[in-house]
C-alpha cells in the first residue's frame, strides 16, 4: 500500500494542553509520528497542490487567521504558544478581531489546541498527505494511506480544535468530489466524534459520514455525535452516529462499525475515506475503550470486505509506545 507523510508535519510541537484544570505535557506529540514511522516502514512525500483543496473546505479569512496567529501573538508581547481563552460562542455575531485573543477564540473551539508557529506548516502537508493518498486511490490503487498528523477531524470550516486546525478527510472528501466521485462516504472510527468532519457536510447529500466514537454523553468533543444527529437539509439522513460506552471492546466495536459499513453500502460510495483513530486502543492514556493491538486486522479486513476503493488517514492514538503496531496492524489487515 502507498504510503504519504511529508517531515515538515512533525515541526508543531506544542509543549502543553490543558487538562483538568491544569497544564500537561501535549498528548499529540510528534513522537507519534516516529513511532508510526518505525512500524510501516518508508513513505513517499506528496506533491504540493497548493491552498486551492483547502480553501474548498475552509473559510478564507480562517486560513489567513492560522497563518498569521503566531506573528500577531509575539506581536502581543507574548511568548510560548498561543492558546485562547474567551470564547464568543463559535459564529455567533460578527466584532471586530484586531486583537490576538478575540481571534483566538473565535477560530478555536476549545483551549486544547495551541497555534504553534509551525501550526499552519504541518497541517498544510498533513493535508497535502492526505490529498496524495486520495488521489493515489482515484488513480486506480485499491488503498493508499497517509500519516496525517496533526489529526483533522475536529477541524471544522472556520475553526480549530482537538489538536486539529485543518480537517484533512473533509479536504480529501470535497477533493474526490471535485475530480468527479459523485458520492464519497467518509469512516471515522477514531474514539472520539468527527465534530468537524460532521458540521462541514452536515447539509450535503453527496458525502456521508458515518461514525463509531465514544458517548459523547461522557467524552469529548460533548456537544456533537449524539445518536440522533442524522443531517439537515439536502443531508438528511447522510449522517449516522454510532456512540459507544466507556470499555467496548472488539464485538461492540465491530458491529458498531459493520452498522456503519452496511448504511455506506446503501449510500453506494465511489470512494471511501477512513479517518482512523488508534486511540481506541485499551493501554490510550487519554481514552476508554478497549481494543488490542490484535484487533485492527480484524476491523480493516472488514472495511477491505466491501471493496470500496478506500484513502485511509491517520487521526487519533496517543499510546505512543503501542502505536506503531497498532497501525501497521490496520494496514497490514486491509
Ligand atoms: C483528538 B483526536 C483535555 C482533554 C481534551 C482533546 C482530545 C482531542 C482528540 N486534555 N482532549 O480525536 O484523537
Ligand atoms: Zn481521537
Amino acid at each position: 500500500m502507498r504510503r504519504f507523510f511529508d517531515p515538515r508535519q512533525a515541526l508543531h510541537a506544542p509543549a502543553l494542553e490543558l487538562h483538568n484544570g491544569g497544564f500537561a505535557p501535549y498528548a499529540e506529540t510528534p513522537a507519534r509520528v516516529d513511532a508510526i514511522l518505525a512500524a510501516i516502514g518508508g513513505t513517499e512525500t506528496p506533491p504540493d497542490r497548493g491552498t486551492a483543496p483547502i480553501l474548498a473546505v475552509h473559510t478564507t479569512d480562517y486560513v489567513d487567521f492560522l497563518q498569521s496567529a503566531p506573528a500577531r501573538w509575539m506581536a502581543a508581547g507574548r511568548s510560548g504558544d498561543a492558546i485562547p481563552y474567551a470564547f464568543p460562542v463559535v459564529g455567533r455575531r460578527a466584532v471586530p478581531l484586531d486583537r490576538i485573543d478575540a481571534a483566538m477564540g473565535r477560530y478555536s473551539f476549545d483551549a486544547t489546541t495551541p497555534i504553534t508557529a509551525k501550526a499552519w506548516t504541518s497541517s498544510y502537508w498533513s493535508a497535502q498527505s492526505a490529498l496524495a493518498a486520495t488521489q493515489a486511490v482515484l488513480a486506480g490503487e485499491r488503498a493508499a494511506f497517509a500519516l496525517c498528523r496533526p489529526p483533522g477531524h475536529h477541524a471544522g470550516a472556520d475553526y480549530c480544535g482537538g489538536y486539529c486546525h485543518l480537517n484533512a478527510a473533509a479536504i480529501a472528501a470535497q477533493a474526490a468530489r471535485d475530480a468527479g466521485t459523485a458520492r464519497v462516504a467518509i469512516l471515522d472510527i477514531d474514539y472520539h466524534h468527527g465534530n468537524g468532519t460532521q458540521d462541514i457536510f452536515q447539509t450535503r447529500g453527496d458525502i456521508f459520514y458515518a461514525s463509531v466514537h465514544a458517548d459523547p454523553a461522557t467524552d469529548y468533543p460533548f456537544y456533537w455525535g449524539h445518536a440522533d444527529e442524522s443531517g439537515e437539509g439536502e443531508g438528511a439522513g447522510a449522517t449516522l452516529n454510532l456512540p459507544l460506552p466507556h470499555g467496548a471492546t472488539l464485538t461492540a466495536f465491530r458491529g458498531a462499525q459493520a452498522v456503519a459499513l452496511d448504511a455506506i453500502a446503501r449510500f453506494a460510495p465511489g470512494l471511501l475515506i477512513v479517518s482512523f483513530g488508534a486511540d481506541t486502543w485499551r493501554g490510550d492514556p487519554i481514552s476508554h475503550f478497549a481494543l488490542e493491538t490484535a484487533d485492527y486486522p480484524v476491523l480493516a479486513r472488514d472495511i477491505a470486505a466491501r471493496g470500496w476503493p478506500t484513502a485511509i488517514l491517520m487521526e487519533g492514538g496517543y499510546a505512543v509506545g503501542a502505536l506503531g503496531d497498532n497501525v501497521a496492524g490496520f494496514l497490514g489487515g486491509f
